[in-house]
């Protein structure tokens, strides 16, 4: 396949109520997105990267600028591309996974639209609809909580996750656990925002029988997880932990997690995210598909990654409306507490012209001749 152009666009959306992390708040998306042209069709990808390097140590203008700097330029002197031979291409550029992917994610949509095939067929899915989940944020007071967790509840989602951090998680987690019983699909994630010092603390999350603590220590401490895991009942999972399939292989066989949450955009794209899959499958450990507040594009191909068999959690794959009035793409809504997986060619999506020129803030086209 050959690339005639890369378009690099800047859109703005604000979110339907702001957001809360043990990192920050987050009250609009600010989102890059890469559409690249071939002969055959054109591909959409969208990078997951903040607009701050708050969760991981990537941002939106970094990798709007690796990107038309060092990524796009090797692409392009590497002549005829698949998706396959992207990271293979792009491997002398250290890191910068969130801004690979976007890009591998552009042209594996333009190749499976040029070949008639979706996704979700490519990346080898069994399932039609996956089961949604909601990533709740951390509110001001437990009553406001209780509130939102009882909307999404009705709304249909399936399972619950609490943002969690010091000062806010047991008494937060038993009021929910107290008010919605112990069937409800529950878990916390704590985006690194405690240290093994804590386990004991920790271990006061261990009566409420959660599916799992996420990402409870910093990203570069896998032994503490590891002895974590040896103090408290809770499985412990790994988010920001986990960048590629060797760190999933890694962490499992020190033991330290259980269970692995995938994110496309950490690990550098869908490909490496489908061999994370199969790592952790081969070692009997369950994954399930985070989420980064995707647009229709991101949701897509999440959802569509989703539906592997080892897949066997509920996700962060919740309807667009979650965070959005208004998508670029259709919306993806909930049905009984489940969200379709595309079945058309490539992410199966496309965005709306119109809508997307509204939340536009700028474009970009880069070409072969660029100097
Ligand atoms: O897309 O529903 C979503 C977001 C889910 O909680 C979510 N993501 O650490 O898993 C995580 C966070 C990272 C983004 S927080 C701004
Ligand atoms: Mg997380």
């Amino acid at each position: 396949m050959k690339l005639n152009a890369v378009e690099l666009r800047r859109i703005a959306i604000p979110l339907v109520a702001p957001f809360r992390t043990s990192f920050g708040t987050q009250t609009k998306r600010d989102i890059l997105l890469v559409r690249v042209e071939t002969p055959e069709a054109d591909g959409w990808g969208e990078c997951v990267a903040l607009s701050e390097p708050v969760y991981s140590s990537e941002y939106v203008e970094g990798a709007a600028h690796v990107i038309r700097e060092h990524l796009v330029p090797r692409l392009f002197e590497a002549g005829s591309l698949s998706a396959a031979r992207v990271a293979p291409v792009l491997e002398p550029v250290r890191g910068h996974r969130m801004a690979k992917a976007a890009v591998e994610a552009a042209i594996l949509d333009a190749e499976l639209r040029a070949s008639g095939v979706s996704l979700a067929a490519h990346l080898g899915a069994v399932r039609e609809a996956v089961d949604a989940g909601v990533s709740v944020g951390i509110m001001s007071a437990i009553p406001e909580l209780l509130d939102a967790v009882s909307s999404y509840l009705d709304a249909g989602y399936r399972r619950i996750k609490l943002k969690i951090e010091p000062g806010w998680d047991v008494a937060p987690i038993q009021a929910v656990r107290e008010r919605f019983g112990d069937d409800l699909a529950l878990q916390v994630d704590a985006n690194t925002a405690y240290t093994l010092a804590d386990a004991r603390h920790l271990a006061k999350l261990d009566p409420f029988d959660l599916l799992l603590i996420e990402q409870p220590l910093p990203e570069d401490d896998l032994a503490g997880h590891a002895a974590l895991a040896r103090m408290i009942s809770t499985p412990v999972c790994l988010d920001e932990s986990i960048e590629s399939a060797r760190d999933a292989a890694a962490a499992i066989s020190m033991g330290a997690c259980s269970i692995v949450n995938v994110k496309p955009g950490r690990v550098g794209g869908y490909l490496e995210a489908r061999r994370i899959h199969d790592v952790c499958a081969a070692h009997g450990v369950p994954v399930w598909c985070g989420g980064m507040l995707e647009t229709g594009i991101g949701r897509a191909a999440n959802v569509a990654l989703a539906a592997l068999p080892n897949f066997t959690l509920p996700g962060d794959t919740s309807a667009s409306d979650r965070y959005f009035h208004q998508d670029v793409t259709e919306p993806f809504v909930l049905e009984d507490g489940r969200v379709r997986v595309p079945d058309g060619p490539g992410i199966g999506v496309t965005p709306i012209a119109a809508v997307l020129e509204q939340f536009t803030t700028s474009t970009e086209l880069l070409g072969p001749g660029r100097p």
